[in-house]
């Protein structure tokens, strides 16, 4: 890659020279004196500058203090030019921030090999910098740069009242991974689970952060409570469809995550007379409790957590106001609404995901292939994921039969379990023909399973039996 090099000289015929000389590495980019400086640096900061010690109307070393004292130059090498000599003024140069002296004038091969060691340098420094900020194993950025830029990012909401979304991520049940499949093993889900998160959070100002062991977290600019969730909910579906086998996963057949959401909200939360570091204490705790709740509950799924004074939002501040929150037999509105931040795009993906995903609870043609306890195992992990999504979608009657339904697994009460799964079916019936009733259809219902399969699975494999 060519470098970019900035060359401050007040005399054309010395310009002219080092544009000869640096001809070999790169075609210099010039200033005159220091505002045409300051124009060629707001364009882009160069990797390195050449600065007259004698500019016209400015002494070179005052120019060389404002200049390196400007963060965007921080790693800017600056190389001085001068006819001076005397430890005095080389001292008092290199007081002021440049990192060499050329003589002037200088011999090409001289100013060249110079040049390329000091952009090595700057190099090595910013590789050692970045290593110093990066997590090794993910690639992810560290605790360290994670609450600079959490801070930053911050700041920055609070100035200009933009919205910013922090999503907490834990692995499930990771220790049994790694007691299942060894360390190394889990050490390469943490970086594939790290890879898929940055497919999820892809605007630029986005950071992905390991700030634990197995911890990760998602920094959103910009991003008001509605986007953060359908990043969340993005996230888990994209661990669904990769699928990365975790046997012994209370939750799933693969690896999940359990994610807690928080949101500053410029209308409430920014308050200019509470400082930056209560702000992210306040939505680091809230991102951090909708973690634990997301644990408690069930785990693979996310809880978002509003603000302490930030009031629920009114049905009218949905994203889309001219549709209403669609009514669904057995799901309360005012729950779902207030759970999923009137995200009514988000609400009709998770309903029509449910009714899909459970549309056959007990899959004959699955257990049909299994030993008992396996079939058990499966039984009771889908089980707990209805209960979870039935919990996010404020489906409460589902998610108490769900409930009853892993209570009697566990005592091992097949009537009551074929009770429940049947009750379970008929109301998840009653909710798609509901959704059938609505008009416009709000999305692709799935299918009415033909025949109830519980009845058929449990003769064939006893799968109440543990
Ligand atoms: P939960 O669903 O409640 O989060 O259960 P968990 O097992 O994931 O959580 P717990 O806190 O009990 O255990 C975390 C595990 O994560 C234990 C630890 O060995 C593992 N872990 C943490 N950092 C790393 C790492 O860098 N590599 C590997 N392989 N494992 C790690
Ligand atoms: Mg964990």
């Amino acid at each position: 890659m060519e470098h970019d090099i900035l060359t401050i000289d007040g005399d054309p015929i010395m310009t002219q020279i080092l544009i000869e000389q640096l001809a070999p590495l790169t075609r210099p980019r010039v200033a005159a004196n220091a505002s045409e400086a300051m124009k060629q640096i707001a364009r882009r900061v160069p990797d390195l500058i050449l600065l007259d010690t004698e500019l016209p109307g400015t002494h070179g070393i005052d120019l060389c203090r404002a200049l390196h004292s400007d963060a965007r130059l921080a790693h800017v090498p600056i190389i001085f030019l001068t006819a001076q000599t005397g430890e005095s003024f080389e001292i008092e140069g290199l007081e002021s921030g440049a990192v060499d002296f050329i003589s002037k004038p200088p011999r090409g091969a001289v100013l060249r090999a110079r040049v390329k060691t000091q952009l090595e340098l700057a190099r090595l420094t910013r590789e050692l910098e970045l290593l110093n900020l990066t997590d090794p194993l993910t690639g992810l950025i560290n605790r360290r740069r994670y609450d600079e830029v959490l801070h930053n990012e911050l700041a920055r909401a609070r100035r200009s009242r933009e919205p910013l979304s922090l999503i907490l991520v834990d692995l499930d049940d990771f220790k049994l991974f790694n007691d299942q499949y060894g360390h190394g093993a889990g050490d390469e889900c943490l970086c594939k689970v790290a890879q898929l998160l940055q497919t999820c959070a892809r605007r630029p100002a986005d950071a992905v952060a390991r700030i634990g062991g197995e911890e990760l977290a998602l920094i959103l600019p910009h991003t008001p409570a509605a986007g953060g969730m359908e990043v969340a909910q993005t996230i888990l579906t994209t661990l669904e469809d990769a699928a990365l086998p975790h046997l012994r996963s209370q939750v799933a057949d693969h690896v999940t995550v359990s994610l807690g959401l928080a949101c500053l909200e410029p209308s409430s939360d920014i308050d200019t007379e509470t400082t930056v570091e209560a702000i992210g204490r306040d939505l680091g705790e809230r991102a951090a409790q909708a973690l634990s709740e997301a644990k408690d509950s069930g785990r693979a799924r996310f809880v978002y957590r509003s603000g302490r004074r930030r009031p629920v939002p009114p049905p009218e501040t949905s994203p889309e106001k001219d549709a209403p929150w669609p009514e669904i037999k057995g799901i309360d509105n005012e729950l779902s609404h207030q759970r999923l931040c009137g995200n009514r795009e988000l609400f009709i993906t998770l309903v029509a995901k449910l009714l899909d995903q459970f549309e056959d609870l007990v899959e004959p043609r699955k257990y049909a292939d299994m030993e008992e306890d396996e079939a058990t195992l499966h039984f009771a992990r889908r089980l707990f994921k209805l209960k979870g999504s039935a919990d996010t979608l404020g489906a409460t009657h589902l998610q108490s039969l769900a409930a009853g339904a892993e209570t009697a697994l566990r005592q091992a009460d097949d009537a009551q379990i074929a009770l429940l799964v049947r009750t379970i079916h008929e109301h998840m019936d009653e909710m798609r023909a509901s959704c059938e009733a609505l008009s416009p259809l709000p999305f692709q219902i799935p299918s009415t399973p033909t025949a109830f399969p519980l009845r058929a699975t449990a003769a064939g494999n006893n799968i109440a039996r543990p």
